[in-house]
């Protein structure tokens, strides 16, 4: 990646015992490819998959390192996103 790279990236730590997504929610502009990047703990219990519903994307977690999930920044929307049991949320805005 250059530093003209018009990528936008953004992180979020997983952590089952401490709430869930930190930070639960985080926002893109449209029109620039978008990667969110999961940061793995120590504690993933049943984080270890992220589902965008919306999206189709179901995901496995590495509890190593950083798994990324691209983003579609055609237009503007809100995905929500949850482990695989649905007890954790996190939200993507593109505006
Ligand atoms: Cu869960």
């Amino acid at each position: 990646m250059s530093i003209f790279s018009k990528d936008q990236t953004k992180k979020v730590v997983v952590n089952a015992k401490n709430h869930g997504y930190k930070p639960d929610v985080v926002t893109f502009k449209t029109g620039k490819p978008a990667q969110l990047k999961f940061i793995p703990s120590d504690n993933m219990g049943c984080m270890n998959e992220v589902v965008f519903k919306d999206l189709g994307i179901d995901k496995k977690l590495d509890s190593q390192k950083e798994v990324t999930v691209n983003i579609p920044t055609d237009k503007p929307g809100t995905y929500n996103y949850a482990c695989s049991m649905d007890m954790f949320h996190g939200k993507v805005i593109v505006k």
